[in-house]
């Protein structure tokens, strides 16, 4: 019955388990298998399992010494997925990376400085990098803070995220398919990769208005079939082969912003529609609605300026993303604020 150290750790919207990876098997088979069962599956509900039964905490982060400069850190995302048991280490979490810098300071695997503690994080998922920076007074982590975050009861600490090198982390390109809009089963769609792979698609093409309840998508049976067919086979062209048993693309529908923002999204992870958006799902979107020949843009309301703030609104309130682009309109740094907060630490029995 392995004993394996173990911290359960609100990652912005997400909630993960934390493990070293020489706590665990190397061969990722063997440690897939073990995390799947420690989780709690096959079983939608993981009620053998410390998985919270939906894929937003149903995650699992795997920290190691860095294999990239100037990382601190390794941080392997996995997404156990809870009904189907399956292990994916296919996409990044932007939501679980902000409880990397916790985790890393937490364990000591990085000295926390008087004032502030950056931590670079090089996210093996893709090879990317994001710098994390944390407030550590008197070189403890501090955790009390007046930073709330939409989806999250309360406030907390703010935890900055600047990512480095993002655009085309998963498929190899920004735009994958090499175009702005391409059309799937009749539906303007606009592949994208700003740190995960996102097709976005106006809800309107597909009969929605936009801001219908995450419920009232997930049970709506013909539409998760149309989102489905459109997602295989935007996954080829995304240059990520047969998608069917991947969490990636996600599927993104937007229209217009109900309350000041950027746009309105309701976004599939990809089977499940997403209670607000992932981090790195909200930062893929803004940049398709950046895209003046893309289906979002003609319906995002872009605000002047650069740096832009960008107001992503989803079902539980609006996820800001700031942007700045270069002279040709290209991203050049995109950087989000989000909280996280130890919940646990022990021992997972499997
Ligand atoms: O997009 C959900 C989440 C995520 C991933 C998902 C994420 C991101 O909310 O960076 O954070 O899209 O599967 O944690």
């Amino acid at each position: 019955m392995p004993a394996i150290p173990c911290a359960l750790i609100r990652g912005g919207t997400s909630r993960g388990a934390y493990f070293q990876a020489e706590d665990l098997p190397e061969d990722p088979a063997g440690r897939d298998a073990l995390l799947a069962r420690i989780m709690g599956g096959p079983d939608a509900l993981q009620v053998d399992g410390i998985g919270g039964g939906h894929p937003l905490t149903s995650k699992v982060a795997v920290i190691a010494p860095p294999t990239r400069q100037p990382a601190d850190v390794d941080y392997l995302f996995l997404q156990v997925d809870p009904a189907r048991q399956t292990v994916s280490d296919a996409q990044n979490c932007g939501n679980l990376l902000a409880g990397v810098g916790v985790f890393a300071i937490e364990r000591g695997l990085v000295p926390a400085r008087d004032g502030e503690t950056t931590v670079c994080v090089h996210m093996v998922n893709t090879g990317a990098l994001c710098r994390l920076v944390l407030r550590t007074p008197d070189r403890r982590l501090e955790v009390a803070g007046d930073t709330a975050i939409d989806g999250v009861p309360g406030t907390a600490a703010p935890i900055v995220c600047n990512y480095l090198d993002i655009a085309g982390s998963s498929c190899g390109a920004l735009l994958p398919t090499g175009h702005a809009v391409d059309e799937i089963d009749g539906v303007a769609v606009t592949c994208v990769d700003n740190g995960m792979p996102v097709v976005v698609l106006r809800a309107a093409d597909l009969g929605l208005e936009g801001a219908e309840s995450p419920e009232a998508l997930d049970g709506d049976e013909p539409l998760k079939e149309r989102l489905e067919s459109i997602r295989l086979q935007a996954g080829p062209r995304m240059r990520l082969g047969d998608v069917a048993a991947q969490s990636v693309p996600k599927m993104c529908l937007v229209s217009p912003p109900r309350r000041g923002g950027l746009v309105t999204t309701r976004t599939f992870i990809p089977h499940v529609c997403h209670r607000s958006i992932g981090v790195l799902g909200a930062v893929s979107t803004a940049t398709a609605c950046l895209l003046p020949e893309a289906p979002a843009a003609s319906l995002a309301d872009a605000p002047d300026g650069n740096p832009k703030a960008l107001d992503v609104e989803h079902p539980s309130g609006s996820f800001q993303v700031r942007m700045r682009l270069g002279p040709d309109g290209s991203v050049t740094e995109a950087g989000v604020v989000r909280t996280a907060r130890l919940l646990f630490s022990g021992t997972a029995i499997a």
